[in-house]
């Protein structure tokens, strides 16, 4: 009598989201990672860089992805395979995305590449929040909204290869944002810890900074360098 039971409700279930036109692969998150990177720490490492076929990025963080994430730890990835990253619907954001989301891999490529790989990885989860444009729109929005090299050079903190306490950095980040940032670190050739990557949380919207529920792992040392780019 039980199993039937369940099996009835998981029918309705199914009915009822097919009534909504909410697709089967609608996949919830808690939060998002708005991953920010260092264009030197990214170069200064051992993995080669190359510049876009836009011309070297300025000297300013670069984003890196708009990531969905569980208050537990992971994250879901990969989730609508059939959503295509297609270029004609951010149109109006191409020439912003090459300066705020400018690729740093090799071979040297126009963008199209990096920002598929996010889309697909990461973006097609959120589609039950964003689409395709707001999705991007979104993370332009944040960037500007951060403003991190800003809030860092207020506070005396600036990418000329000098090494900064870690507190120091997430505090300047803190004042300015007013929530507590993740700072994830890598290693130059000569084995010092450097600032690689800035995780701020923001909530399932897109838009708002919030508390992060957890915090990245950043392999960072307690003083690292911020280098020249
Ligand atoms: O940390 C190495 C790579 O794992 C992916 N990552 C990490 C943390 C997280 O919360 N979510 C996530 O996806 C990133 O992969 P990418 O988007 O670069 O392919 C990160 O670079």
């Amino acid at each position: 009598m039980k199993p039937n039971f369940s099996l009835f409700i998981c029918f309705v279930c199914f009915l009822t989201l097919q009534q909504l036109h909410l697709p089967c692969f609608a996949q919830d998150f808690d939060f998002f990672y708005f991953v920010q990177q260092w264009p030197g720490a990214y170069c200064d490492s051992r993995q080669s860089c190359c510049y876009p076929k836009t011309g070297k990025p300025a000297a300013d963080f670069g984003i890196h992805g708009l990531w969905p994430n569980y208050k537990s730890g992971g994250w879901p990835q990969n989730c609508n395979p059939d959503s295509e990253f297609d270029e004609s619907q951010i149109s109006d954001l191409l020439s912003n995305m090459q300066t705020e989301w400018p690729t740093l891999s090799c071979p040297s490529n126009d963008g199209v590449k990096f920002w598929t790989h996010e889309w697909t990885k990461h973006g097609t989860c959120a589609e039950s929040e964003l689409d395709q444009h707001d999705y991007f729109h979104a993370a332009l929005k944040l960037k500007q909204k951060a403003n991190l090299l800003h809030a860092l050079s207020n506070a005396g903190i600036k990418p000329n290869d000098e090494f900064y306490g870690l507190r120091e950095i997430k505090k300047a980040i803190e004042e300015a944002i007013g929530f507590t940032p993740g700072i994830e670190c890598n290693k130059d050739s000569s084995h010092n810890s450097q600032l690689y990557q800035i995780y701020l949380c923001v909530d399932t919207s897109g838009a708002e900074f919030i508390e992060c529920p957890v915090l990245p792992h950043g392999r960072c040392d307690s003083r690292i360098q911020f280098p020249k780019f």
